[in-house]
């Protein structure tokens, strides 16, 4: 269950506890006018973010996947063989736990650890407390590593500039038709692990015909943070989407 955006109460109640009709009715009503309240809120706050963004040319992408993805993966890589081109700083989400901010840590990369608790998704306001104490430098890039979880980040604009919905090919290719929400909202689909393609049962083409069936204008890259395999493609797309300062 989630205690921030109350995705998980609805369900529990309906179908496990087979509550009247009449309160399913109002339980629903309830949550949907809180749900409301809750994302009117957090796109305010969001559209401060990308302010703030906007005005130090700072490039924010919100890596959003399901657990094990591989987006800490990408992140260690990435850091650590751009380091020398590019400014870098994480937020990191999950829910427990700092290990993920001490893997980028460990790249000599500025990071921030965001710990949800309950909370399956980071929202703008967690977002913005933890920029306020991180001194962000201008002209650089800002990734915010989302808490685990196909679902309700989608709903939760951070103020970023790119999303990017990490899926790895032991997950199956049907992902995008299953969670389209997350896919529709996305900038760019990272398809990640394809060392492990001749071991698994995953039509490459596919996902990518399904992903592109949610959202026509996704952009698409396969690679393998562990083979090395397509990061370069990776590269050039995260290049092309930095801002030379005016
Ligand atoms: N074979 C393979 N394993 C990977 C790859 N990328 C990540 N992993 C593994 O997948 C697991 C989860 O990775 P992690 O980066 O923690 O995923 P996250 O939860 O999305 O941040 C770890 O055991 C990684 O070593 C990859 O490209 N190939
Ligand atoms: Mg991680």
């Amino acid at each position: 269950m989630c205690a921030t955006c109350g995705c998980g109460p609805t369900s529990h109640h309906e179908h496990d506890h087979g509550h009247s009709h009449e309160n399913n009715q109002k339980t629903g009503r309830n949550i949907v006018d809180v749900e409301q309240d809750i994302l009117q809120e957090n796109n305010l706050l969001a559209a401060r973010n990308r302010g703030f963004f906007e005005g130090r040319n700072i490039l924010a992408i919100n890596l959003v996947s399901s657990p094990g993805s591989g987006k800490t993966s990408l992140l260690e890589r990435t850091l650590t063989d751009l380091k020398t081109e590019l400014t870098f700083a994480v937020i990191e989400g999950d829910q427990q736990t700092a290990n993920d901010a001490d893997r980028i840590h460990a790249t000599g990369t500025k990071v921030t650890q965001i710990n949800t608790g309950k909370g399956c998704h980071l929202d703008a306001h967690m977002v913005l407390h933890a920029m306020q104490g991180m001194k962000l430098q201008a002209d650089s890039i800002l990734f915010i590593e989302n808490v685990g979880n196909l679902v309700c980040p989608a709903m939760f604009d951070l103020g970023e500039q790119e999303r990017a919905v990490v899926i790895s090919v032991t997950e199956g290719d049907d992902k995008p038709l299953k969670y389209p929400d997350m896919f529709h909202s996305s900038t760019l689909c990272i398809i990640n692990k394809t060392d492990l393609l001749p071991y698994v049962k995953f039509d490459v083409e596919k996902a990518k015909e399904y992903a592109k069936k949610v959202n026509p204008s996704l952009e698409i890259i396969e690679l393998s943070c562990t083979s090395g395999e397509g990061m370069q493609q990776w590269y050039q797309w995260l290049k092309s989407k930095v801002l030379t300062p005016a």
